[in-house]
């Protein structure tokens, strides 16, 4: 059994999500007996919220620029965008809709629908060539978000909103505000619980000397270890003079590089329904394909094929004068094979993958009615004499020949009705187990013994008040040893442990 993600390169992220996903649903349209329902409930509706994701677009990477009234974000974001599209304002506060700037060749338009932005707030990055001004940022999406701590309460509820959706948060502070408690309190303290990525922005540092930025970014510094973020950096600028935004520039840059929380999601969900489907499944069953050849040589040996390819060869030997008719293949000969076959294509699996198998292989009847007919429409060869000193060879060709004729008809006649439908629960089997088998490489240690269904992974250590590494927490990395260096980036826009 494999985990085959590892060997994916980046760009082929959402193929990948949405192939997996594919194969969970039709895996579960086969499967579907065999799954218990509640477990089959909880599985379609993580199907469904991975579709409405991916249907989203998980390749673009959402940054907002998030603060208080007055403190830049719409002058950032023209600065960022290198077009006044934005509107700043004199009067506070002035931004109450979302702008969004979207970088690359492809529209947004589903995840801005989604997100709420309205259509005449979207600027697309793009010249008359047809390319990214800064392909860089290609996949980028800047929002700039109304103020967090507004009189507005309409505002405030945008911005409650967009932050749990957005891949990276810019929180823009001023000089005079950056302590307030609303911004620490209300969302630096939860972003350094959650781990959402964040950076802080220190604008209008044109308004101080730069004795005085120090100190204030030193100062803001402090106060954000104390929200639990110690390693977020505080970058200065100024939107107004453009001083310290081609730096800002690069972080998003690298962000655009990292994956982007909606792939985490759907790969969250993936290795949740593979811990969902521990409990339908048996650990470590390999389904096996019972040997085709011998239910052919039985079935056919039932239907009288070996007797009459013998019959043929002593017509040719000299033995005989006539090949007998073909008989009728007997249904309870052909009942017993089909459960022979079933018992062995399911042996090791769940009981209810038995009952699965055996609704999906065709009844003995209609075996028995297959076989009869493919039989009766073989060309058999005619069995003549042959003269003396060739018998032998000639009699043994015949009796191959004849088995031959007839196993391929049986073949032909079984393949749809219960190889086929086998192999497909099968594969169904194998496709649900292997999100098993990536749900259970990212258990956390110590977590679940083998014969316990895997629950919830719980966090490793929170010692007094630290939160530890992201790496115990959802979503797994299962794309970790090709991502490697993109999330190194990543990580620089996330707190220390
Ligand atoms: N000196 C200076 N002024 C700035 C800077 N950034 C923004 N401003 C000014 O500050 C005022 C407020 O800027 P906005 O960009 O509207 O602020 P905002 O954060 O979008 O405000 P809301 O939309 O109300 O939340 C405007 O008059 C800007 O020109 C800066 O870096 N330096
Ligand atoms: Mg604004």
């Amino acid at each position: 059994m494999s985990v085959s993600f590892e060997a994916v390169p980046p760009h082929d992220e959402t193929t990948v999500l949405h192939e997996r996903v594919d194969r969970l649903r039709s895996s579960l349209d086969w499967a579907r007996e065999a799954i218990p329902t509640p477990i089959r409930d909880e599985l379609h509706a993580a199907v469904d919220r991975c579709d409405e994701r991916l249907a989203l677009g998980i390749d673009w990477t959402v940054v907002a620029l998030a603060g208080g009234t007055g403190s830049g974000k719409s002058t950032l974001f023209n600065a960022l965008v290198g077009v006044d599209f934005a509107v700043p304002g004199v009067a506070r506060p002035t931004t109450s809709d979302v702008s969004a700037s979207v970088w690359g060749p492809e529209r947004a338009d589903a995840l801005l629908d989604w997100l709420g932005v309205a259509p005449d707030r979207r600027l697309r990055r793009f010249d008359a060539m047809g390319t990214t001004p800064d392909p860089a940022l290609a996949g980028l999406v800047l929002l700039d978000l109304p103020d967090h701590d507004s009189v507005n309460p309409h505002n405030r509820e945008v911005v409650d909103r967009i932050v749990p959706q957005v891949d990276l948060l810019l929180w823009v502070v001023d000089p005079q505000k950056y302590a307030d408690n609303a911004i620490h309190e209300g969302y630096l303290k939860q972003a350094s619980v959650t781990g959402q990525p964040s950076l802080v922005v220190l604008n209008h540092v044109d308004r101080l000397t730069t004795e005085e930025g120090w100190e204030v970014a030193r100062d803001l510094q402090r106060l954000l270890a104390l929200d639990g973020m110690h390693s977020v950096p505080v970058m200065p600028v100024s939107a107004r003079t453009g001083q310290g935004v081609d730096v800002l520039r690069a972080e998003l840059e690298g962000a655009v590089q990292a994956r982007s929380v909606a792939a985490d999601a759907v790969a969250a969900d993936l290795v949740a329904a593979g811990r969902t489907l521990e409990r339908a499944l048996a650990r470590d069953a390999e389904p096996v394909l019972p040997e085709v050849s011998e239910l052919v040589a039985a079935l056919a040996a039932a239907a009288g094929v070996d007797a009459r390819a013998e019959a043929a060869a002593a017509v040719v030997a000299g033995r005989s004068s006539s090949v007998p008719a073909q008989d009728t293949m007997r249904l309870e000969v052909v009942d017993r094979e089909r459960l022979d076959w079933i018992d062995a294509a399911s042996e090791g699996l769940p009981v209810q993958w038995r009952i699965v198998i055996g609704e999906a292989v065709a009844p003995a009847g209609e075996l028995t009615a297959v076989i009869d007919a493919a039989l009766a429409g073989v060309d058999w060869p005619e069995a003549r004499h042959a003269p003396f000193g060739r018998r032998r060879l000639r009699a043994s060709a015949m009796e191959k020949d004849m088995l031959r004729l007839g196993r391929e008809a049986v073949l032909g006649a079984i393949e749809p009705g219960i190889v086929r439908p086998t192999e497909l629960i099968h594969q169904a089997y194998r496709n649900l187990d292997e999100l098993t088998v990536i749900a259970r490489a990212q258990a956390p240690e110590g977590a679940g013994e083998p014969e316990e269904p895997v629950v919830e992974p719980e966090p490793a250590h929170a010692e007094a008040g630290v939160v530890e590494e992201e790496e115990h927490a959802l979503p797994a990395d299962i794309w970790a040893p090709v991502h490697e260096d993109r999330h190194e980036r990543h990580d620089r826009h996330h707190h220390e442990g």
